[in-house]
């Protein structure tokens, strides 16, 4: 058995989905904090703070897996900051500590948002300064030192990626600084000019789910040999800016208009790095990304186009 928390989520929607195509629909466990309207599948309500109902799902399901990806977003977690610092980090010291006990491998997700202040932005390193800025990115970078603790000191087998801003056609993200990049795309195919949060020219990492999915599952079914570092990975996919994204649309949607009013969002994109070096990740586990920016338009497109919209 598989469980994922946070099923209901941006990626946790995608992942959810790929797992029980992978291992079998009955052999996967969604869960999250509420009932999703229609599920796909085996679904159970938990809340990741409470270890109880924690401990008492993990000793009846016997997952050898757990993907967690239940935490709050960078945008929403500066709204109230103790509250996310709460679900962010207790959530994963319940999981943690269950995997202690239990003994299943676990996948934790980080994020390009445990840089900031001093941290190189252009090709940033596997190894660099991280201040984060944001509630959300403090809370990621201890997360990520506390899977090293649990796994060193334990034995708990915990992988981890850095994802950057994710895009996908499946489900809508919640609370991130990136999610406009996934907000055009819909305002395209819906023939409606699009205002934009950020800046013309905040270039930030990006990638499409279909990568980000397929890095989350091969460096879960990796070798633990092969896991050399326990904090978490570099991973890179492409970067552009909200005017380059814009750009790319236009080519299949001629007539699509954006203008830009940046909001308190653009002050976390600043702090973010343009560009990753992943170096580390392709050579420990054989990371490779598959799509660049006219790539995931053209798929984004003709998927969006094909869900519930009048062509355009
Ligand atoms: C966010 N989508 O914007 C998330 C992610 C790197 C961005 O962490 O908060």
């Amino acid at each position: 058995t598989i469980l994922v928390t946070g099923a209901n989520g941006q990626i946790g929607t995608v992942l959810t989905t790929e797992l029980r195509a992978r291992y079998g629909k009955d052999h996967v466990i969604a869960t999250d904090i509420r009932k999703p309207e229609a599920p796909t599948g085996a679904f159970q309500v938990l809340d990741v703070l409470d270890r109880e109902a924690l401990f008492a799902l993990m000793e009846q399901a016997r997952p050898s897996q757990v993907y967690h990806l239940a935490a709050i977003l960078s945008a929403k977690g500066e709204q109230d900051p103790q509250w996310a610092w709460e679900i962010n980090m207790t959530g994963l010291f319940n999981i943690l500590e269950a995997a202690k006990a239990f003994g299943f491998k676990v996948f934790y997700p980080s994020s390009i948002a445990v840089c900031g202040g001093e941290t190189p932005r252009v090709n940033t390193p596997q190894h660099a300064v991280l201040q984060p800025q944001t509630v959300y990115g403090i809370s990621k970078v201890a997360g990520e030192h506390w899977c090293n603790y649990y796994h060193k000191k334990y034995g708990v087998d915990v992988r981890s990626v850095r994802y950057p801003g994710i895009i996908g056609y499946q489900s809508l993200p919640g609370g991130g600084t990136t999610d406009y990049a996934v907000d055009i795309y819909h305002y395209a195919v819906r023939g409606e000019d699009f205002t934009c949060f950020l800046a013309a020219d905040a270039r930030l990492p990006m990638m499409y789910m279909a990568d980000a999915v397929r890095a989350t599952l091969e460096i879960m079914e990796a070798p633990p040999e092969q896991i050399r570092i326990r904090t978490s990975y570099n991973i890179s996919g492409m970067n552009f800016t909200p005017a380059e994204v814009a750009a790319a649309i236009k080519e299949h949607v001629p007539g699509f208009k954006v203008d830009y009013a940046p909001d308190f969002r653009q002050q976390i994109a600043e702090s973010w790095p343009e560009s990753i070096e992943d170096e580390e990740a392709r050579k420990d586990w054989g990371w490779s990304a598959e799509f660049d920016l006219p790539k995931m338009t053209a798929d984004m497109l003709e998927h969006l186009r094909q869900l519930d919209y009048a062509e355009i």
